[in-house]
């Protein structure tokens, strides 16, 4: 894989080209989470039903959700791949109810074949867990006008989570981000659709998910916005020894430590009391000026 890395840095305007949209990011942006699985880690199966996947899609929206990530496979650890055909077809009914919702719609896919034809079905933006690794999912998104959310993650989600091991987390996470954009770029994405993910709790430990939290922006490429998913996460229920239905406190605590840090779109499946948190944040901050 040939990474020109030449390119970045980027852009200091902090507004993101996502398809029919553009996302100003001069505040945290709400990025509600719609899992069309049956299998995922919090909510597997209950929005399997492309009924009911539209409804839960409308209600968070209605909470103050300003992107979707719909999602037809799940990512976490050990989790058996989804066939593409498979994918398409929870995703193609949700993707059509939800076209005229007024927010940028990603879909959270691997797979270059499901990218290219759910940005014919008019998805905004390609959130890819493994980070445009292929030649095939950059060109997938090359021509279009999506908004491409680069991910880190540590091998793949059957084994990521095997004795994770790094020299250096917080550098290593960096520079794989910053080659993945140098490749996009090089393939003549612009740099106003990238934003970039740490990727918190795929191929990480505990520590290395912490470090990647506390230290932010030492964890990413300069001038590329971030996005950053923590919501119900394990690395919640190992520090309070929560189960995955009750880490809302632990998920808005680790949410505003991220965006203090600089993430600028949250991805969460609690849009209202993340909604509620960013509100009081964001008063805070701007009593400082
Ligand atoms: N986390 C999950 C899935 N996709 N995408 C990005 N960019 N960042 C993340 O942190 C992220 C992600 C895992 O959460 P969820 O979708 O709820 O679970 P599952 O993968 O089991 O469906």
């Amino acid at each position: 894989m040939t990474t020109p890395s030449s390119t970045i840095p980027l852009r200091p305007v902090p507004t993101l080209r996502c398809g029919r949209f553009e996302l100003a990011l001069d505040r945290p942006r709400i990025m509600g989470v719609v899992n069309l699985t049956a299998d995922s880690f919090s909510d597997g199966g209950r929005w399997l039903e492309p009924s009911t996947a539209i409804a839960h899609a409308l209600r968070l929206l209605k909470e103050g959700a300003e992107l979707l990530d719909l999602g037809a496979e799940s990512t976490r650890p050990g989790a058996p791949p989804v066939p593409a055909e498979v994918e398409l077809a929870r995703l193609r009914p949700v993707l059509r109810a939800l076209a005229d919702a007024g927010v940028p719609l990603s879909v959270d896919t691997r797979k270059p074949e499901v990218m290219r034809v759910v940005l014919d079905a008019g998805a905004d933006m390609i959130n890819d867990v493994a980070g445009f690794r292929t030649e095939a999912a950059i060109d997938a998104v090359g021509a279009s006008s999506a908004a491409c959310c680069v991910m880190h993650m540590l091998g793949d989600p059957l084994t990521m989570q095997q004795a994770p091991v790094y020299r250096d987390v917080l550098r290593e996470v960096r520079d794989w981000l910053a080659a993945r954009v140098a490749a996009l770029q090089h393939a003549g994405v612009e740099s106003a659709r990238i934003v970039v993910d740490p990727g918190i709790g795929f191929g990480k430990t505990l520590e290395d998910n912490l470090a990647l939290l506390a230290r932010l922006p030492e964890a990413l490429p300069p001038g590329v916005p971030a996005l950053v998913g923590v919501s119900r996460k394990s690395m919640l229920g190992a520090i309070t020894g929560r189960p995955v239905d009750e880490r809302l406190p632990a998920s808005l605590a680790a949410m505003l430590a991220a965006v203090a840090r600089g993430a600028r779109i949250v991805r969460v499946h609690d849009v209202a009391a993340t909604r509620d948190a960013l509100v009081v944040w964001g008063a805070i901050e701007g009593a400082r000026a």
